[in-house]
């Protein structure tokens, strides 16, 4: 029996810079002490991929996920996909056709607000266009779910991609059927049975039979997701995914028991998930430790969520809203969620969320399945600089140019485009730009 009790991760810093401190190891989460072996190993199965194609492929993943076959194996036979999709219980079938309905409306009603700008003679402007191939990366083993094939698939679908290949180990020659039937529900008829560095590189190289795709999305593992870094610029990625993660800011006035429930539920992902509370109520902070202990004994991955808490889980006690604030834009959350009594007022204020659930009844899980924005979000504090998967990641901009508006701009843009080229020594722009001179004094600058 465990002796954790989450009274031991109640916290009450007497100063701002002490309160930082105390969330010191949720911004040290990221660094693996082993990242260097996983640099390493990393680069050599890439490099096997990339020179020996298909048999570099087959290789790993025989040794690491026990595949066996041939490389005509890689493939899943498609028609697997709408008998997968057909095995659920109905109840089933329709709470992912409600998903897909929700997750479609909203991206429809996003890439409606995205126009070209295509130029009138004498402008410049630019044009938007999907990508033409992407790689759909699930994991295997627990962290596969088909709620993410539908939160990044679907919306590469709105966005307009044509060719969509869904990736995911098949361990002896078996995915998930939920995962199978999730492609199916969200129109993918490509599926490569292959999974890890080994997958990435194929996606990122292309091989004998995988063709190449532009860009990588979706979750994985360590190794996975250095297999994105190292194969990025090749093609693009949409992020570095860590650990999941949620503060809650709560007044005195939240609900203990939602508050708590809401905290497990992100901890109960991953030994390494964060969940934390930043709360001005000393009250507050106790009842929901008494909470989580009692919803703790009957949650069956409670091991996973016990030591999740006890190494990243904080229910931090502070000395007033601001200071809150500030915190939880100090670590610039995936999820963020606000139980407070006037929670729009608070939006404005905050800087760094990958998402912000408004209000105690606006739960993170609902963000999970129903509401329509992608649950893929940045992690790890990149909500400082990035954004949640959405059409635009499966969009390009082509800047268009228009000529100059009138003979006069012309002129002086041609003298002006010379004089620069001449200063950085490349006379063969200058006369490229001369050639469009007026005829009157076309040599003379
Ligand atoms: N909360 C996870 C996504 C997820 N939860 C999938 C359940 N299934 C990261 O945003
Ligand atoms: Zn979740």
């Amino acid at each position: 029996p465990s002796i954790f009790s989450a009274n031991s991760r109640i916290f009450t810093p007497a100063s701002p810079i002490e309160a930082e401190n105390l969330l010191r190891p949720i911004f040290d989460r990221s660094e693996d002490a082993d990242a260097q072996e996983v640099r390493e190993a990393v680069r050599e199965i890439l490099y096997d991929v990339r020179t020996k194609g298909d048999a570099g492929v087959l290789k790993w993943a025989s040794s690491l996920d026990g595949f066996s076959g041939d490389e005509k194996a890689f493939a899943i036979d498609p028609e697997r996909l709408p008998v997968a999709w057909n095995s659920l219980p109905g109840n089933v079938r329709e709470a992912f056709q409600e998903a897909k309905k929700r997750i479609c409306d909203y991206h429809v009603s996003a890439l409606s607000l995205l126009h070209d700008h295509l130029p009138s003679p004498g402008k410049a402007g630019f044009r938007l266009t999907p990508l033409e191939r992407v790689g759909i990366y699930v994991p295997g083993g627990t962290a596969a779910y088909p709620s993410t094939v539908l939160m990044t698939a679907l919306v590469a679908k709105v966005a307009g991609v044509k060719n969509i290949v869904g990736v995911t180990p098949a361990r002896n020659g078996e995915v998930p059927p939920s995962i199978l039937a999730a492609f199916h529900l969200s129109g993918v008829t490509e599926v490569i049975g292959i999974g890890g560095v080994q997958a990435i590189g194929a996606l990122a190289f292309g091989t004998e039979s995988v063709m190449r795709v532009d860009k990588i999305v979706g979750p994985g593992n360590r190794f996975v997701a250095e297999a994105k870094r190292q194969v990025f610029g090749l093609v693009d990625i949409d992020m570095i995914a860590g650990p999941t993660e949620v503060v809650i800011i709560a007044d005195e006035t939240a609900n203990p028991r939602w508050v708590a429930a809401d905290l497990l539920a992100q901890a109960e992902h991953d030994t390494r998930s964060s969940a934390i509370l930043l709360t001005d109520s000393l009250v507050l902070a106790k009842e929901t430790a008494r909470e989580m202990d009692e919803m703790l004994g009957s949650l069956p991955r409670s091991a996973i969520a016990t030591e999740s808490i006890s190494r990243y889980g904080y229910l931090m006690v502070v000395g007033g809203m601001d200071e809150a604030l500030r915190l939880s834009d100090r670590i610039a959350p995936e999820h963020l969620e606000l139980h407070v009594v006037q929670p729009m007022t608070l939006v404005p204020r905050l800087a760094h969320a990958g998402a912000i659930f408004i209000g105690e009844s606006s739960a993170e899980v609902f963000g999970d399945y129903m509401y329509g924005p992608s649950h893929v979000l940045p992690t790890s504090g990149s909500a400082r600089f990035s954004s949640p998967v959405s059409v635009e990641t499966f969009m390009k901009r082509t800047s268009l140019i228009r000529g100059f508006g009138s003979p006069e701009e012309q002129e002086s843009m041609v003298r002006m485009t010379a004089l620069l080229a001449r200063l950085e020594g490349l006379e063969g722009h200058a006369r490229s730009a001369l050639q469009r001179a007026c005829l009157n004094d076309k040599e003379t600058i």
